[in-house]
């Protein structure tokens, strides 16, 4: 670029600046400068413009001639200045104005330089005059106006300000010389200066304090250095410093980082803030996050997605990360021996319109790195040129205008051994590990689930019953998905419980102990919502890695339901520790202990009710083909409308071997609550929702029984073995018959000549419909199914009196009431009836009904109607 060009494109901001080396008017005694000859110059002490006292110089030899009058200031340290500038303030005598000085009277002086490297370059002290040739003349000065004279009304100076400059100075200093040729004239001050400019930050780089050029026309460079946290942009930058001590605009330029803006003035570049980033480098400003992400400190240049959101390798850095919901599931339609044809639903939240799929799939063992991609427009798709029986892991990710979703988890299919198209019931999915990954435990399942696979394919059965939920094509209903089919079930969590921020979480008493840590109550509040009452299971500090995914495995299970009858997840806390599961709370706890807390104390509808509530739940959950393997009256909560609700969806305890709670019986590497599980899972862990309707006649029985003992006190495998007898549990006492038949079907020995849990809704519709279909009380008859010994009804021939038999059916507190009104012998009880036990005084419903009930078996027993024993 041309000095023309500079000048174009105009000076900075920055003025001039300058340097005094000496002034004059500085002085406050003589100033002592050197004369020569002695008649020339004389020192005066006078006043300036602004009647400061200051000393000046005259001379006025204007009627001699030939006058060479020299006046020489004293050793001026040009420190590293170049060009120096001298200011002269002066005032002359107009020759006209003066009589007699025709020829002689001059209006000019001369200025001129000695540049010297110390103070005293002379050998004597009036030697320097012989020097005055080597002095550098700079300039003749004449005044802009001269003065004619005093007038009346006082001084008429004209003082005249004169500014000259010289260089380039290579010596340490220089001396000033003024030669007068005879005028008549007075030095009011002398200034001498240089100019530099000053240090400077511009565009983002700053540069150094300057010495103005040796010339007028200089232009010195300066380079500039970037300030902190910017970089070059495509040039070094670099500023010049003209002569007059001015910088002309920046060549090149510097501009701040990514992570860091401009701060006005061009002068710094700060940090973008918490929430903001930079993505480049550049003049632009920091950018708010976008939705869903977040930074991990200052200075960004990317937002991160938060956890559960993402954003396509593709997507621009300012797009906001989203949840593409992830293909869920893939399903086998079927496979030759080189192809597998393969679908998928759409995923519930796609972001967008799905432009197409992505569908990866690896032979088994081989890394992902091996694997093949193909692309498919619709949900199906045939992957031809396979291998003859080889089992392959497949996944599908959607692509949308959003970017591409989270690949669905890996799942296994296998191709055919000889030739034939099999079909999806034919084939079940093989749960997939990361072949890359080598998780142990996933492969160990799949090993166990392809041998499973392998076997039923032998029997020709089409039902899968390995201890891990299996999933098929849901038709038009949501189906359950197993979060232990995740690679990562961390992710099957972020799925489906919802993260809720601790600080809405208020724990106030503990309740209980869960399996992985204490069960407390508490209130949560969460944003827009009223403050809540819920139950809140924490997990335990010290846990391993395993305790906290299969603590949390009941929550990802928990967070698929919507169900009034099953319990209801508010979310997960896992961002802070405790690591805690949070509930809807259930005023009146589980359902075996709170039935035991109210022996008696309900009508038959009421407990109908509760069990109508049980099994609406449980065909839900059938309906979502989950299958619950652990329905118990203890795995029911009751709230405080007497609404029960399926709960307990933990499937570690089936996993370990732990054998502590001796209701879950350790068995063929699983545990299992006998009394409750059908003979079919127990023998051969074929767990269905069949096993899980046997189950829900147990609970049938537990609630009709007010939280007996299912079995009472018979060892599970004397409960075992009465199973296969065909013995079954009797009518507990007061029970409704339809309702103790409902519970045989329960108990059919072929499962699949059970009641589906929709029928068994029906059933109890209907009775609650007709309350007097309740009326009836089974009574204990035999049969082919025959019924075990009802030990709730005590023996009456075993009590010697009254009072032990009121002890045996828990009414011992009514002993007085019963002697007091002469029933002291069982002849007497046997006919006593309902009044009568009112007008003795038993006001409670439930214990009028107990002591009813038992007087009737009293009266069977005594009429020797027979029992069978086991
Ligand atoms: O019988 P409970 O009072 O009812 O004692 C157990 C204890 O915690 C350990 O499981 C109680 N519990 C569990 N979940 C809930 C809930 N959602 N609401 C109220 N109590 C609960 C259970």
């Amino acid at each position: 670029m041309d000095l023309l060009a500079f000048f174009l494109l105009g000076v900075t901001a920055s003025h001039a600046f300058e340097v005094t080396l000496m002034d004059s008017t500085d002085a406050t005694s003589e100033l002592g400068w050197h004369t020569h000859p002695s008649t020339g110059w004389e020192e005066v002490s006078g006043y300036d413009d602004k009647m400061n006292a200051i000393r000046t110089y005259q001379v006025c030899n204007v009627r001699k001639s030939n006058q060479n009058n020299w006046l020489r200031t004293d050793f001026i340290d040009r420190n590293g200045s170049i060009r120096v500038y001298v200011e002269i303030k002066f005032s002359v005598r107009d020759c006209s104005s003066l009589p007699n000085v025709l020829g002689s009277c001059k209006e000019t002086f001369n200025l001129y330089y000695y540049e010297a490297d110390s103070s005293f370059p002379w050998s004597t002290d009036t030697s320097w005059d012989k020097k005055k040739d080597s002095f550098v003349r700079v300039d003749t000065i004449a005044p802009d106006q001269s003065f004619k004279g005093i007038d009346m009304k006082g001084t008429q100076l004209k003082i005249n300000t004169e500014v000259r400059s010289f260089g380039p100075l290579t010596k340490r200093g220089f001396f000033l010389g003024f030669q007068d040729y005879g005028s008549c004239m007075s030095l009011i001050s002398v200034r001498v200066f240089y100019r530099k400019c000053l240090g400077t930050v511009d565009n983002f780089a700053t540069f150094p304090e300057t010495m103005a050029g040796a010339e007028m026309t200089s232009l010195v460079v300066a380079h500039g250095a970037c300030v902190e946290n910017a970089e070059e942009k495509d040039m070094p930058i670099k500023l010049y410093c003209t002569g007059d001590g001015e910088w002309l605009v920046p060549i090149g330029s510097c501009m701040c980082r990514a992570g860091y803006a401009p701060k006005v003035g061009d002068i710094a570049c700060t940090a973008c803030p918490e929430g903001a980033f930079k993505p480049s480098p550049g003049d632009d400003q920091c950018q708010p996050c976008p939705l869903n992400s977040r930074t991990m400190g200052k200075a960004a240049n990317s937002c991160k997605c938060r956890n559960g959101y993402y954003r396509g390798h593709q997507d621009p850095l300012n797009m906001p990360c989203t949840t593409p919901s992830q293909v869920p599931i893939i399903h086998h339609m079927s496979s030759t021996m080189n192809s597998i044809k393969l679908s998928w639903p759409q995923p519930e939240q796609p972001n967008g319109i799905i432009l197409d799929y992505e569908v990866r799939y690896v032979e088994k063992d081989q890394a992902e790195t091996n694997s093949s991609v193909i692309n498919s427009r619709t949900n199906t798709v045939v992957v031809r040129g396979l291998k003859a029986a080889t089992i392959y892991v497949f996944k599908v990710r959607a692509r949308t205008e959003a970017g591409l979703g989270r690949f669905s988890s890996g799942m296994m299919f296998q191709t055919r051994t000889k030739e034939g198209v099999s079909t999806l019931r034919e084939q079940i999915p093989l749960i997939a590990g990361s072949a890359a990954a080598g998780v142990v435990f996933i492969v160990v399942v799949a090993v166990i689930v392809i041998v499973c696979s392998r076997r039923r394919y032998e029997r020709g059965d089409p039902e899968y019953t390995d201890k891990l939920q299996h999933y098929s094509s849901g038709h038009g209903h949501k189906i359950y998905i197993d979060p232990f089919t995740y690679e990562d079930p961390n992710e099957a969590v972020r799925e489906f419980a919802k993260e809720i921020d601790v600080s809405g979480v208020k724990i106030e008493q503990v309740i209980g102990a869960g399996e992985f840590g204490e069960v407390c109550s508490g209130r949560l509040k969460l944003p827009g919502k009223r403050e809540m009452s819920v139950a809140i299971k924490t997990l335990k500090a010290g846990y391993t890695d395993r305790q906290r995914r299969d603590f949390l495995s009941e929550a990802s299970i928990m967070g698929q339901f919507d169900h009034p009858n099953v319990i209801h997840l508010e979310g997960v806390v896992t961002k802070s520790r405790p690591v805690m599961i949070i509930t809807e709370y259930m005023e009146n706890g589980s359902l075996d202990s709170f039935l035991r807390q109210n022996d008696g104390q309900f009508t038959v509808i009421q407990l109908v009710g509760m069990l109508r509530g049980i099994a609406a739940g449980m065909k839900y959950l059938a309906d979502m083909s989950y299958v619950h393997r652990d329905l118990a009256a203890r795995n029911i909560l009751v709230n405080s409308n007497l609404v029960c609700k399926v709960s307990d969806f933990g499937l570690s305890r089936f996993l370990e071997e732990d054998t502590s709670d001796p209701t879950y019986t350790s068995a063929m590497g699983g545990k299992i609550p006998i009394r409750w599980t059908a003979p079919e899972a127990i023998q051969y862990r074929k767990f269905t929702t069949a096993s899980d309707v046997w189950s829900y006649g147990i609970v049938m029985w537990e609630v009709m029984s007010y939280g007996e003992r299912p079995y009472w006190d018979m060892s599970n495998q004397d409960v075992i073995n009465a199973i296969e007898q065909d013995y079954r549990l009797p009518a507990p006492m007061d029970c409704p018959a339809a309702l103790h038949q409902l519970m045989l079907d329960s108990w059919q020995k072929e499962r699949a000549e059970r009641p589906k849990f929709g029928q068994i809704v029906n059933t109890l519709d209907k009775l609650i419909r007709t309350p007097a279909s309740l009326k009836t009380v089974a009574c204990v008859t035999p049969g082919i199914s025959q019924p075990l010994l009802d030990r709730t009804l005590p023996d009456v021939t075993s009590f010697a009196t009254v009072d032990e038999w009121l002890d045996a059916i828990k009414m011992g507190r009514y002993k007085e009431n019963f002697a007091n009104a002469g029933f002291s012998s069982f002849d007497v009880v046997s006919r006593m009836t309902a009044e009568d036990i009112l007008r003795i005084g038993v006001t409670l419903a439930g214990h009028q009904k107990k002591i009813l009930n038992s007087i009737q078996t009293m009266r069977v027993q005594m009429n020797q109607i027979q029992t069978v024993q086991v």
